[in-house]
C-alpha cells in the first residue's frame, strides 16, 4: 500500500467550483451522472490531466463539453481526463449497486432505504471526483425514483423543486449555496417521516427542522430535536456562530460506522445517537444523544463552513469540535462530572493509545488508509491541546482567537497552522513553542514535588514509533497549596512549565502545604507527584477543585490496586493502606455535600485499561482481580451503607431531572458493590430491580450486574429483556454488549454462543461492537489464560475484513497491546496479530494496523 506523507501536500491542479449531480435511485442499481465544471488552479502547476479520484466504481461514459470523449485513461482507481485549455465540462456516468455495499461507504442501502457516507473517501465511490478537501464546490443534486420504496428524497442545502414522474415515479431536486468539499456531500432516499420543528436565529431567521427515522422510531425523537435547538442557541451565545441555511435535516440509519455525520444541512446519524425514550434508553444514551447532536451542530462551523486543507489537519475540526461539545456538556449537565467523565475516556483510551504501536500526533504525518486515524488522539487529545491554549488565554481572549480564525478563514481549507496562528494573534498568546503538541506522540511525564513553598517540576516526553527524541512542551498546570491544619487554600494560580525542569517559588505558601497540581486536568500528562503520606487523604477529603479531589482518591485507589496486583516498584504505604480506602469511601457515601452525581464518580474504581498504563509492562489478570477484590471488600466493609444508598436511591422517582439522574447512577454501583461482596444476597436485590424498574436505566444496570453472577437469576433477567425488546435493535444491542462485558466465568463460551444467535448480524457494525468491542474491553475475557480470547477477536477481524474493513481494523488496537502485557499474554496476543498479517487479501485498513502493532 501506498504511504501518503503530511509534507507532499500540493494545491489542487484542478478546480471544481460547479457540479451537478443526477441520481436514479434504485437499491439494486443506481445511476449516476455527474456534471462538473473544472477550472484550471492558478496557484498550482500546469498539468493537461484532471486526476479524478475513484473506488470500486468504473466509468460508464465520459463526455467532455458535451461530446463523448475519447482521451480518458485509468491509472489504478482513478480517472485522468486530458483537457486542452483553462476550464471545461466533464460529465461522467456510474453504476452503483447499493444493496451490496457492506462497506458502509459511498452510497449503501440500510433497511430499506439509501444513504450515504463519504467521510474521509466515500464520495469517490458514487462519482469519480477530485476527492480532497481543499477542492470545494457548490452542489446541485436531482433525484429520481420510485415514490412508493423512496417517499422522502433528501440532500444538502435547500429544495429548489420536486414533481411526479410516469410509472409511480417521482424526482426532487436540492441545491446548496455553500460550497464544500465532497466529504460534506449527502444523500437518502426513503421512507421516513420526520419530527419537524423550527429554530429563530440571533438575527431573527427561522430554520425549519426536521428528524427522520422510521414510523416506529418517531416517539423517540424529541430528545434529540430538544438537543439541537440547545445545541444552536448555545453555539450562538458562546462562539457567536449562527445556522446559515434555512432548513436543517437529520436522518437515523440502523447501519453506521461511526456514531454520525456532519454532511451540510443534511446531518446523518447512527440510531444510537437519535433515538431515546426513558424505556428504551439509559441517562448515558440521553447524554451521547445531546452530545452528539451537539458535535455534529457544531461542526457546521468548525469543519463545514472553515473546512480542513488535507487530512492531516483532521484534528483541526475534530479536536475543535470535541472542545466545543465538551463546553456544551459542561453547560447542560455540570462542569465537574462532566470534566471527570471526560477525562476517564482519555485515560482509558487515548493513554493508552499513545503509549503504544499506533501513537501519532494530533496531526499524524503519514498515512496509508485515513479511517484508521479518526482517532482518539485525533480527536480527544486534540481538544486538551485547544483546552490548554483556552486556560492560558482566558475564556475572553480564547473567544477572541476563534473569532478571528472564523473570520479569517471562512470558506476556506485551512490548517491546524492557520487555527494556532488565529489564536495567537486573536487571543495575544505565544504559542511558537506550543506547537510541539502538534508535531510530538506521547503522553508528557510530570514528576513534581514542593519543599519549603517551592515547586520543582520536570517534564519526559517519551519515545514514540519514529519520534525517538522529544522536545520540552509547554505544560499549563492549574496549582494551589492547601495549609494541612486550617483546610484552606491560599488561592489558585497556574505555573507553565516550559523546559525539562523548573522551580516555582510560592511566597505565599503555608508550613508543610500540601500540594494539589494540575486541578481541573489542566494538561493530559501523568503525574508523578512526591507526597508525604496522608496527602491524598487529605486532598481527598479537603480540595475545593471537584476534580482534584476525586484525582485523590483515584490515586489512593491505584497506589492499592498496583501493590495489590504485585506491580513492579508498587509498595503499600500507609496512607493507602485497606482501612484508609475504607474510610475515604465510607466518607463519599456519608457526606451529605456531594449531590449523586458526584458522588457516583467519586465511587468508580479507575478502569483496568488506565492501571496497565501504570506499569511498564502490566500483568491485567492480576490487576482485574486486584479491582474486583477491593470492590468486593468495599461492598462487604460497608454493606450497611451501601444497602441504604440502594434504598434511599430507589425511592426516587423517575425523571431526567439531575438529582434523579444521581440517584439512578449511585443506585447501580451500591448493587454492583454489594454483589461482588456477597452474590448470593445481591442477586435477588438485583432482580428486585430489574423487574421494578420503569426505565433502561434502572433496567440494565441490574442486569449488568446481574450477567456477571452465576446465578439464577441470570438467565431469567435475560430472558425477559431479550423478549421484552424484541425487534427494538438498540435494546437488543445492550444485551449482547451486557453479557460480552460480563465478570462472569463462562464470558467467553457466552461470546461463543452469541456470535451464533439469530440476531447476530456481522453486517451491522452497532451489533458487531455491541458483541465484540464489549468483549475486547472486558479485561477478564479478553485476557483469559487459555489465550482464546485474544484468538477470538483475531477470528472476528478476519472474518469481518471482507466485509466492512473499517470496522474490522478498530478491532486491531487490543491486540497491537502486546509489548505491554506481561508474558504469556504479550506472545499470545502478538501471535494472533501474525496469524492475521498472514491471511490473504487483507484490507489496507487492516493490513496498516496490524503492521504498524506488529512493527
Ligand atoms: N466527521 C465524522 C467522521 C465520520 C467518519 C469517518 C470515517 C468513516 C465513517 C465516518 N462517519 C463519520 C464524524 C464526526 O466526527 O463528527
Ligand atoms: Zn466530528
Amino acid at each position: 500500500p501506498v504511504t501518503i506523507r503530511r509534507a507532499d501536500y500540493t494545491p489542487p491542479a484542478w478546480l471544481v467550483p460547479e457540479i451537478a449531480l443526477h441520481f436514479d435511485l434504485g437499491a439494486g442499481a443506481t445511476t449516476v451522472r455527474s456534471e462538473l465544471k473544472v477550472v484550471r488552479n492558478p496557484e498550482a502547476e500546469r498539468t493537461g490531466n484532471i486526476r479524478l479520484n475513484g473506488d470500486e466504481i468504473e466509468p460508464k461514459s465520459v463526455l467532455r463539453n458535451g461530446a463523448p470523449c475519447e482521451s480518458w485513461t485509468m491509472d489504478g482507481n482513478d480517472l485522468l481526463v486530458s483537457i486542452d485549455g483553462e476550464e471545461a465540462l466533464i460529465s461522467i456516468t456510474t453504476e452503483l449497486a447499493p444493496d451490496t455495499n457492506s462497506k458502509l461507504m459511498g452510497l449503501y442501502a440500510s433497511n430499506g432505504m439509501l444513504c450515504t457516507q463519504c467521510e474521509a473517501e466515500g464520495f469517490r465511490r458514487i462519482t469519480f471526483f477530485p476527492d480532497r478537501p481543499d477542492v470545494l464546490s457548490t452542489y446541485t443534486v436531482r433525484m429520481e425514483g420510485d415514490a412508493t420504496t423512496f417517499p422522502v428524497l433528501l440532500s444538502n442545502g435547500n429544495k429548489t423543486g420536486e414533481g411526479e414522474l410516469e410509472g409511480g415515479r417521482h424526482w426532487a431536486e436540492w441545491h446548496d449555496p455553500w460550497p464544500k468539499p465532497s466529504y460534506l456531500f449527502a444523500l437518502v432516499a426513503g421512507d421516513l417521516v420526520a419530527l419537524e420543528d423550527s429554530f429563530t436565529t440571533m438575527s431573527g431567521r427561522t430554520i425549519d427542522l426536521a428528524i427522520w427515522v422510521r414510523e416506529a422510531d418517531l416517539g423517540r425523537t424529541q430528545h434529540a430535536m430538544d438537543s439541537l435547538k440547545k445545541s444552536m442557541k448555545w453555539d450562538e451565545e458562546t462562539f457567536g456562530r449562527e445556522y446559515d441555511l434555512d432548513v436543517f435535516n437529520i436522518v437515523a440509519v440502523g447501519d453506521f460506522n461511526m456514531g454520525a455525520m456532519e454532511n451540510k444541512g443534511l446531518n446523518i446519524f447512527n440510531t444510537k445517537y437519535v433515538l431515546a425514550d426513558p424505556e428504551t434508553a439509559t441517562d448515558g444514551d440521553y447524554d451521547g444523544v445531546e452530545g452528539v447532536i451537539a458535535h455534529e451542530y457544531f461542526h457546521n462551523w468548525s469543519g463545514n463552513r472553515v473546512t480542513c486543507r488535507d487530512w492531516f489537519q483532521l484534528s483541526l475540526k475534530e479536536g475543535f469540535t470535541v472542545l466545543r461539545d465538551q463546553l456544551f456538556s459542561q453547560d447542560m449537565q455540570g462542569e465537574a462530572v462532566k470534566r471527570i467523565e471526560d477525562v476517564r475516556v482519555l485515560r482509558a483510551v487515548q493513554f493508552p493509545e499513545d503509549s503504544g504501536p499506533l501513537a501519532h500526533p494530533i496531526r499524524p504525518d503519514s498515512y496509508q488508509e485515513i479511517s484508521n486515524f479518526y482517532t482518539s488522539t485525533v480527536y480527544n487529545k486534540g481538544a486538551e491541546v485547544l483546552r490548554m491554549m483556552r486556560s492560558m488565554a482566558g475564556e475572553e481572549r480564547f473567544r477572541k482567537g476563534t473569532d478571528l480564525y472564523f473570520d479569517r478563514h471562512d470558506g476556506e481549507a485551512a490548517t491546524c497552522e492557520d487555527f494556532v496562528r488565529a489564536i495567537e494573534e486573536g487571543a495575544d498568546l505565544d504559542l511558537k513553542q506550543f506547537r510541539r503538541w502538534y508535531e510530538q506522540a506521547g503522553t508528557p511525564r510530570v514528576s513534581a514535588a514542593l519543599k519549603d513553598g517551592e515547586l520543582r517540576l520536570t517534564q519526559e516526553v517519551p519515545a514514540t514509533p519514529g519520534q525517538p527524541d522529544k522536545q520540552p512542551m509547554v505544560i499549563p498546570l492549574r496549582v494551589a497549596l492547601f495549609d494541612r491544619d486550617t483546610g484552606k487554600s491560599s488561592g489558585e494560580r497556574l505555573v507553565v512549565l516550559d523546559r525539562a525542569e523548573a522551580s516555582f517559588k510560592f511566597e505565599d505558601a503555608p508550613a508543610d502545604a500540601v500540594l494539589s497540581i494540575n486541578r481541573g486536568f489542566t494538561s493530559p500528562i501523568s503525574l508523578d507527584v512526591e507526597r508525604a503520606a496522608g496527602d491524598l487523604l487529605f486532598l481527598a477529603a479537603n480540595d475545593d477543585d471537584p476534580f482534584a479531589r476525586y484525582e485523590a482518591l483515584q490515586e489512593l485507589v491505584i497506589e492499592h490496586l498496583l501493590a495489590e496486583a504485585g506491580a513492579e516498584g508498587a509498595v503499600h504505604n500507609d496512607a493507602a493502606d485497606l482501612a484508609a480506602l475504607g474510610e475515604a469511601f465510607g466518607a463519599i457515601l456519608d457526606d451529605d455535600a456531594l449531590d449523586d452525581q458526584m458522588r457516583g464518580e467519586m465511587l468508580l474504581l479507575p478502569p483496568v485499561a488506565y492501571l496497565c498504563e501504570q506499569v511498564l509492562v502490566a500483568d491485567p489478570v492480576a490487576l482485574h482481580k486486584a479491582r474486583e477484590g477491593l470492590k468486593a471488600w468495599l461492598g462487604g466493609e460497608l454493606r450497611e451503607r451501601f444497602e441504604a444508598l440502594h434504598a434511599r436511591a430507589s425511592a426516587v422517582p423517575y425523571s431526567l431531572e439531575r438529582k434523579a439522574r444521581g440517584a439512578r447512577k449511585v443506585k447501580t454501583q451500591a448493587l454492583a458493590y454489594l454483589a461482588a461482596a456477597d452474590a448470593a444476597a445481591a442477586a435477588p436485590r438485583a432482580k428486585a430491580q430489574f423487574d421494578a424498574a420503569d426505565n433502561m436505566t434502572d433496567r440494565q444496570g441490574a442486569l449488568m450486574v446481574l450477567a456477571g453472577l452465576d446465578r439464577p437469576e441470570r438467565k431469567a433477567a435475560l430472558a425477559d429483556f431479550h423478549e421484552r425488546f424484541a425487534g427494538n435493535d438498540l435494546a437488543i444491542d445492550k444485551w449482547f454488549a451486557l453479557q460480552a462485558g460480563s465478570l462472569h466465568p463462562d464470558v467467553i463460551e457466552h461470546v461463543k454462543d452469541l456470535a451464533g444467535h439469530a440476531d447476530f448480524r456481522l453486517t451491522n457494525p452497532n451489533r458487531v461492537r455491541s458483541l465484540y468491542m464489549a468483549f475486547a474491553a472486558n479485561k477478564h475475557g479478553f485476557h483469559a489464560e487459555s489465550g482464546e480470547g485474544y484468538r477470538l477477536v483475531a477470528d472476528l477481524i478476519l472474518q469481518l475484513d471482507p466485509i466492512n474493513p473499517q470496522t474490522a481494523a478498530r478491532f486491531v488496537a487490543p491486540l497491537g497491546r502486546w509489548r505491554r502485557m506481561a508474558e504469556p499474554h504479550g506472545t499470545m496476543m502478538r501471535e494472533q496479530l501474525e496469524r492475521i498479517a498472514a491471511a490473504d487479501g487483507l484490507s489496507r485498513d487492516t493490513y496498516e494496523q496490524v503492521s504498524r502493532s506488529l512493527g
